[in-house]
């Protein structure tokens, strides 16, 4: 159970009104709200802990240094990460995506295949493309079913020979499903073939062990678990961070630099060029901590009750569509009534300070499948309420009478 007045109470944002009504966040898969320790942690970090960090013999550097290794650790403990140097700190998933893309890339052959899904975000699909297309190599894609599902049959059936590596989200940010990736990464193991998860819709709802579920690659942003924007994280089994090239190029990531030739740092500095956020990593430390103390399995089952419950009140609405039903589902619910466009139904539950999102959520591939340009998707978080459920389902019957549906 989580004591849901308190850790509101952490979050002055949800005070805000909205249009003279108080504000609803739905609209958490986009990007979480930020509790005090947070925020506290980046003032304080500009305030008393700010100087460039594995570079400096003088005190100030020395601590900044230290928080971030600190930070590194709470993120390696957090995933259950066998050593610190598998933890990369990136931008988000989208960067992480991208390294893991560019560098595993320079080892493809012509006619090498990487596997994606066909429910994946962009960031999952583009950098794949566009290395696919630099090396001649082909992006197959793992189809969904109507209630947004993966087989693993097809999976077997799609890995063959030319099969070079898997990459797959752990949750979806458009249907919910949570993909089995467990049985995945055995699947392509058998095979020889690594796996990438992209776990930017899983690590903030519920536990990741990256151990437990041996996967090679997992990605995820700090903006979605409660941490500043424009930090995240990539992981990476040792054995294939050595394998891989460099991604950039610069200050820390080198070991000896001449004319003639450079050799790079250890890992993970061989992956994070220039300067690090240190104020990002460990501010993203202090998400973490605060998610520990709530309990990765309270969340989960907070965010359980809550899609429960929404997912039963919306089918009550006449006219109600929700696109995904998979056995496995993760926090949000994404929905269509009548023909009321995503938009128009959006911007009315704006004007009741319900913050929704609406569109494609960057998986126009999901979209295609099911013949839509968008949907709604209310997507919940751990200060989330059934009341503010009650509130959407509301909202949404005003829409309904505006629009004579
Ligand atoms: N999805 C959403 O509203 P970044 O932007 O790098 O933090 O995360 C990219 C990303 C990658 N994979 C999945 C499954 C995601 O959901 C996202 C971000 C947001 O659904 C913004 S488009």
């Amino acid at each position: 159970m989580i004591n849901i007045e308190k850790i509101r109470a952490d979050f002055p944002i949800l005070n805000e009104q909205v249009y003279g009504h108080k504000l609803v966040y739905l609209d958490n898969a986009a990007t979480t709200q930020k509790p005090k320790p947070v925020v506290e942690s980046i003032v304080n970090g500009y305030y008393h802990k700010n100087a460039n960090v594995h570079r400096g013999v003088h005190w100030l550097s020395q601590e900044a240094t230290e928080a971030h290794e600190a930070a590194r650790e709470t993120v390696r403990k957090f995933i259950n990460a066998e050593k610190t140097s598998e933890i990369i700190f990136t931008r988000g998933t989208t960067e992480s995506l991208n390294i893991v893309a560019a560098t595993f890339g320079e080892l493809l052959s012509e006619g090498d295949e990487i596997i994606v899904s066909q429910m994946e975000h962009h960031s999952n699909i583009v950098p794949w493309q566009l290395v696919c297309e630099k090396k001649g190599a082909r992006l197959v894609m793992l189809p969904i079913d109507n209630n947004g599902e993966i087989s693993l049959e097809t999976l077997k059936e799609l890995i063959n020979e030319k099969t070079r590596l898997v990459s797959i989200a752990h949750a979806s940010n458009t249907l919910a499903t949570v993909n089995p990736v467990k049985e995945v990464i055995s699947i392509a193991h058998e095979n020889g073939i690594p796996v990438m998860i992209d776990g930017a819709q899983s690590v903030p709802h519920f536990k990741v062990d990256v151990q437990e579920l041996d996967a090679d690659f997992l990605a995820f942003s700090g903006h979605k678990i409660y941490g500043p924007t424009g930090i995240g994280v990539l992981y990476g089994k040792e054995k294939w961070l050595d394998k891989l090239p460099p991604y950039q190029a610069g200050g820390e990531m080198i070991d000896k630099v001449t004319f003639e030739k450079t050799t790079f740092n250890v890992l993970p500095y061989k992956f994070e060029a220039g300067t690090p956020d240190f104020i990002g990593s460990t501010s993203l430390a202090a998400a973490l901590d605060y998610m520990t103390a709530i309990g990765m399995d309270n969340v989960e089952e907070h965010e359980r009750e809550l899609v429960e419950y929404a997912t039963k009140k919306l089918n009550e609405i006449e006219g109600m569509r929700i696109y995904g039903n998979a056995k496995k589902r993760s926090g949000l619910v994404s929905f269509l009534v009548s023909d009321i466009h995503p938009y128009d139904m959006g911007t009315i539950l704006d004007k009741l300070g319900i913050a929704v999102r609406t569109g494609h959520h960057c998986a126009q591939p999901t979209m295609d499948f099911f013949g839509i340009e968008g949907t709604v998707r209310a997507s919940f978080g751990i200060y989330n309420t059934k009341e503010e459920i009650d509130i959407l389902v509301n909202g949404i019957a005003r829409a309904k009478k505006l629009f004579h549906k």
